[in-house]
C-alpha cells in the first residue's frame, strides 16, 4: 500500500527546499493546480478514476495499479462523490503526510 497516498503528493512534488515557507507552499499549490488541470481532461473541475489512470499513464509513472488509484481516491475524496475536486486535492498539501511519502523515490 505504499502508493496509497503518493498520487497527489507526487503531483505536488516540485516543492522548494523549505517545505514550510509560505513561498514553497504557494509553489506547491500552483504546481498541483497545474497538474490537476492537466489530469482533468474534460475540465469539469474533478478528477475521476479514469482521468487519473490516464494522467498517470501519460506521465509515464509506473507501478500504480487500479486498486491503488481507488485507494488514493478514497483517501482524498471528502464528499464521497468518487472523484477528487480541486479543494480536495488541496487537502493533500494542507494535510501533513508521513515522512516516507515525501522526497523519497523508493520503489
Ligand atoms: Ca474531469
Ligand atoms: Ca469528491
Amino acid at each position: 500500500m505504499k502508493y496509497l497516498l503518493t498520487l497527489l503528493p507526487l503531483m505536488a512534488a516540485c516543492a522548494g527546499p523549505d517545505p514550510n515557507s509560505e513561498v514553497a507552499q504557494n509553489r506547491k499549490v500552483m504546481a498541483l493546480q497545474e497538474k490537476f488541470d492537466r489530469f482533468d481532461y474534460n475540465a469539469d473541475g474533478k478528477l475521476t478514476k479514469e482521468e487519473i489512470s490516464q494522467g498517470i499513464r501519460e506521465s509515464g509513472i509506473g507501478g500504480i495499479d487500479e486498486a491503488e488509484i481507488d485507494a488514493a481516491i478514497k483517501a482524498y475524496d471528502v464528499n464521497g462523490d468518487g472523484a477528487i475536486s480541486r479543494w480536495e486535492s488541496q487537502r493533500a498539501i494542507d494535510t501533513p503526510l508521513p515522512e516516507h511519502f515525501r522526497g523519497s523515490d523508493e520503489g
